[in-house]
C-alpha cells in the first residue's frame, strides 16, 4: 500500500490544491443538485492500477491481451447496474452522460432525423437538443417544456406538438425539473408515432435505485444516466435496456444489429476509444453500495430533505417553480424579489453555501445571469443531514439573499455554516489517494 505521503513528497503543489478542495467539501454547505459525496471505498477503486490498462472491446472480447482482472471488474460492474434497475443489459463503459446520449442517438438516429427533448430553459439538458451542443446541430430537434401557470410538464401540448413533429425519438430526463417522470403516458405517445422513448436520468437515478421515484426502465427502449449524482458513485456514465431489440440497419452498420448490439458499438468503436477501467471498477463499489438497504433509506431522505427545505423556503415567501418538489432539487424563482441567479450564487458562496444559478422557465434572463437558483439534497442527505438541519439550511439561504451586499453579515454566516456542517465529518485526513 503506498501512503497519499508519496504525493506530497512528490508534487506538493498538486497535493495542496487537491487537500484545499477536501477542506474546501469538508468546511462548505454543498447544496448542488447534481453533486455528492462518494464513499472512500469509492475513491479508494478509483484511485489505483487499473489505470494503467487498456481494455478497447467488451469483456471476454478485447483488443488487448492481460485483461483477465478487467474484465472481472467490468462483469461485476454490468451485473450489479442489472440488478439495480432491473434490466438484462448494460453498457459501463460511456465515460460521461453526454457520451452516454451521444452513443444513444448514433444508435437510433440518423442525422437530420427529428427528434424532442426538453428545453434547457425549462429544466431540460444540453444534449437534450440545445442548440450549442452536438445534439442540436445534429438533429433536427423539437423541443417541448412546462406551462407558465403550473411549472410542470404541459403534456397535452407536448402530444399535440409530437403529432405533427412525428419525431423519431422523444427524450425524456431533465437536469433541473423538480418533479418526477411518469412514463407510460410518454410510451404510449411513443408507441402511436412509432417513435422511440429514451429517458436520461442522470439526475434521479439514485431515486429510481433507492424506490422513490417511479421506475423508468420498463418504459423505454433505452435508459442513460450518469453515476455520480444521486446515485453516488464517480463521475461517468452508463447505458441499460432491458431491449430484446429488432434489428437495426442504420447507415456506417454493416450488418442488422439488435438495439442493444448497436449501442455496444455505438460506445467502443463509434464515441470511445479505451475505457476507463480504474473508474469502472468504482462504478461497480458504487452499485454494490446502492443494492445494499441503506441506500434506500438515504434515497428516501434526500426526498424527505428536499420537501422540508422546499416547504420551509416556502414559508419564507420563497416562489418554487412548481410549488416545490417530489424530488432531490428546488428550482427557486428569485424575480419577483428582483433579484439574480449570478448575484445569489455570488452571496451563497460568500457565505459558504454552494448552489448554482440555474433558468427558470421563460426565464428573461440570459443563461449567464439567470432568475433562479437550483438547490439539491444528495450531498447534505450523504453528509447524515436530516430535516430539522433543512430548517436551517432555509434560514441561512432566507439571511444570506436579504444581506447579499452586506459583507460582514455574510463572513458572519459564513461561521454558521461552519458550525452547522462540523457536527457531520466528511473525509478525514490524510486524504485517501492509494495505489495498490
Ligand atoms: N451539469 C449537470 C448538472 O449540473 O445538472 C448536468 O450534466
Amino acid at each position: 500500500m503506498v501512503s497519499d505521503k508519496q504525493l506530497q513528497q512528490s508534487d506538493p503543489e498538486i497535493y495542496a490544491t487537491i487537500d484545499r478542495e477536501r477542506i474546501r467539501q469538508n468546511n462548505g454547505l454543498e447544496l448542488i443538485a447534481s453533486e455528492n459525496f462518494v464513499s472512500t471505498a469509492v475513491l479508494e477503486a478509483m484511485g489505483n492500477v487499473m489505470t494503467n490498462k487498456y481494455a478497447e472491446g467488451l469483456p471476454g472480447h478485447r483488443y488487448y491481451g492481460g485483461c483477465e482482472c478487467v474484465d472481472e471488474a467490468e462483469r461485476f460492474a454490468i451485473d450489479r447496474a442489472c440488478r439495480l434497475f432491473g434490466c438484462r443489459w448494460a453498457n459501463v463503459q460511456p465515460h460521461s452522460g453526454a457520451q452516454a446520449n451521444m452513443s444513444l442517438y448514433y444508435t437510433l438516429l440518423k442525422p437530420g432525423d427529428t427528434f424532442m427533448g426538453m428545453d434547457l430553459a425549462h429544466g431540460g439538458h444540453l444534449t437534450h437538443g440545445s442548440p450549442v451542443n452536438f445534439s442540436g446541430r445534429t438533429y433536427h430537434v423539437v423541443s417541448y417544456g412546462v406551462a407558465k401557470e403550473t411549472g410542470r410538464i404541459d403534456f397535452d401540448l407536448l402530444a399535440k406538438t409530437a403529432r405533427e413533429a412525428k419525431p423519431k425519438l422523444i427524450m425524456t430526463g431533465s437536469s433541473a425539473y423538480p418533479r418526477v417522470w411518469e412514463l407510460a403516458k410518454f410510451r404510449e405517445l411513443a408507441d402511436e408515432l412509432g417513435a422511440y422513448l429514451v429517458c436520461d436520468m442522470a439526475h434521479f437515478a439514485g431515486l429510481v435505485a433507492g424506490k422513490v421515484h417511479p421506475d423508468v426502465v420498463p418504459f423505454c427502449h433505452v435508459v442513460s444516466t450518469t453515476t455520480h449524482k444521486t446515485l453516488r458513485g464517480p463521475r461517468g456514465g452508463l447505458l441499460i435496456s432491458n431491449e430484446p431489440g429488432g434489428e437495426l440497419l442504420l447507415p456506417g452498420m454493416l450488418k442488422p444489429k439488435t438495439i442493444t448490439e448497436a449501442l455496444d458499438s455505438w460506445v467502443f468503436p463509434g464515441v470511445q476509444g479505451g475505457p476507463l477501467m480504474h473508474v469502472i471498477a468504482a462504478k461497480a463499489v458504487a452499485f454494490g453500495e446502492a443494492l445494499q438497504p441503506e441506500f434506500k433509506t438515504y434515497a428516501q431522505q434526500v426526498v424527505k430533505n428536499a420537501k422540508v427545505l422546499a416547504e420551509s423556503l416556502l414559508s419564507l415567501g420563497y416562489t418554487l417553480v412548481s410549488g416545490g418538489t417530489d424530488t432531490h432539487l428546488i428550482l427557486m424563482d428569485l424575480s419577483s424579489k428582483g433579484w439574480t441567479g449570478k448575484a445569489a450564487e455570488k452571496a451563497l458562496e460568500k457565505a459558504g453555501i454552494t448552489v448554482n444559478k440555474n433558468m427558470v422557465p421563460f426565464d428573461p434572463q440570459k443563461p449567464m445571469t439567470t432568475s433562479g437558483i437550483r438547490i439539491g439534497t444528495p450531498a447534505v442527505t450523504t453528509r447524515g443531514m436530516g430535516e430539522a438541519d433543512m430548517k436551517k439550511i432555509a434560514s441561512v439561504i432566507d439571511k444570506t439573499l436579504k444581506n447579499m451586499e452586506n459583507e460582514a453579515v455574510l463572513t458572519t454566516i459564513k461561521s454558521e455554516v461552519a458550525e452547522l456542517v462540523r457536527s457531520f465529518p466528511l473525509y478525514p485526513k490524510p486524504l485517501v489517494l492509494r495505489g495498490v
